[in-house]
């Protein structure tokens, strides 16, 4: 199954489907006086040319789309752990993604900290959660209603590894070894951004970024990177993987983005 080209010509459906939190009125056609955005995203994606494919191969499904359709076309294994989707849309910007459990799950805490840690999946758990309900908005424009997410709080971590005078801002990076993410140390620090263990009153599926996502409440979803194994306290924000590609660094839900979704938060 191969969806809407992103631009003209087919080229980007020979490795699976399309991926990208691309509005749809700019995948369908990049002249069609789009928000701003859409162009310079457009432009962005095609002066990436035959390499740039290559190296962001390209996967989108609904969880809900017909598992057979999905063990198909599957390379990554991951078809039998799908759980209930829910309207979820299974997200990765690569072919496929290892998987952790609690024996060789780590997340680091590095950069400008005084204490630079290294978690495990247990000592993630062991510590105090705090569980939110808010709608999920992606940038493509489905929206989940309500969904539960739980977790240790951002700011818990940031603290126990004492951010340095000077710092400003964090970089997220993943086990897929790919994807990547940003916020500022002032957006790190609210209480509405987590490091999540559970989505939906689950451990967090492989498929949904498990066994550690980020989850930003307020933000647009590409803020909430799955399959988190890195966080860097750093000088200066540095874009993150799609943010790089013309998305809004500062991806607040209904303002940002050229869009008017209904805030999340
Ligand atoms: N590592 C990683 N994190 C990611 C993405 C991705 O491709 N890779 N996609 C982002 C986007 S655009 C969205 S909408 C959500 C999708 O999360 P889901 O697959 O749990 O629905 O993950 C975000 N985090
Ligand atoms: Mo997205």
């Amino acid at each position: 199954m191969c969806p809407r080209p992103l631009v003209t010509g087919d080229r980007r459906c020979s490795n699976g489907w399309v991926n990208s939190p691309l509005p749809d009125r700019d995948r369908s056609s990049p002249d069609d006086g789009g928000a701003p955005v859409g162009r310079r995203l457009v432009l962005a994606m095609l002066g990436l040319g035959a390499a740039g494919v290559v190296a962001a191969p390209v996967l989108q499904r609904t969880l809900e789309d017909g598992l057979g359709a999905v063990a198909d076309k599957d390379p990554t294994g991951l078809t039998g752990l799908l759980p209930n989707g829910g309207g979820f849309r299974y997200y990765s910007v690569t072919t496929s993604v290892p998987e952790k459990t609690a024996a060789d799950y780590r997340l680091t805490v590095d950069g400008l900290v005084d204490r630079p840690a290294t978690y495990t999946l247990d000592s993630l758990k062991a510590l105090p959660q705090t569980r939110m309900v808010r709608d999920v908005q992606c940038v493509t424009g489905w929206r989940v209603p309500e969904t539960p997410f739980e977790g240790v709080r951002l700011s818990a971590l940031l603290d126990a590894a004492g951010v340095r005078p000077g710092a400003k801002a964090i970089r997220f990076t993943c086990f897929d070894g790919a994807y990547s993410e940003s916020l500022t140390l002032e957006q790190a620090s609210r209480p509405d951004v987590l490091v999540a263990t559970r989505m939906r009153d689950e451990p967090l599926a492989h498929a949904h970024g498990g066994p550690i996502r980020l989850y930003v409440a307020p933000m647009y979803f590409y803020k909430s990177a799955k399959w988190l194994s890195g966080i860097t306290v750093t000088d200066s924000v540095r874009p993150g993987y799609w943010e790089e590609l013309g998305y809004d660094v500062d991806a607040w839900v209904g303002r940002s983005n050229g869009r008017d979704d209904a805030p999340t938060v």
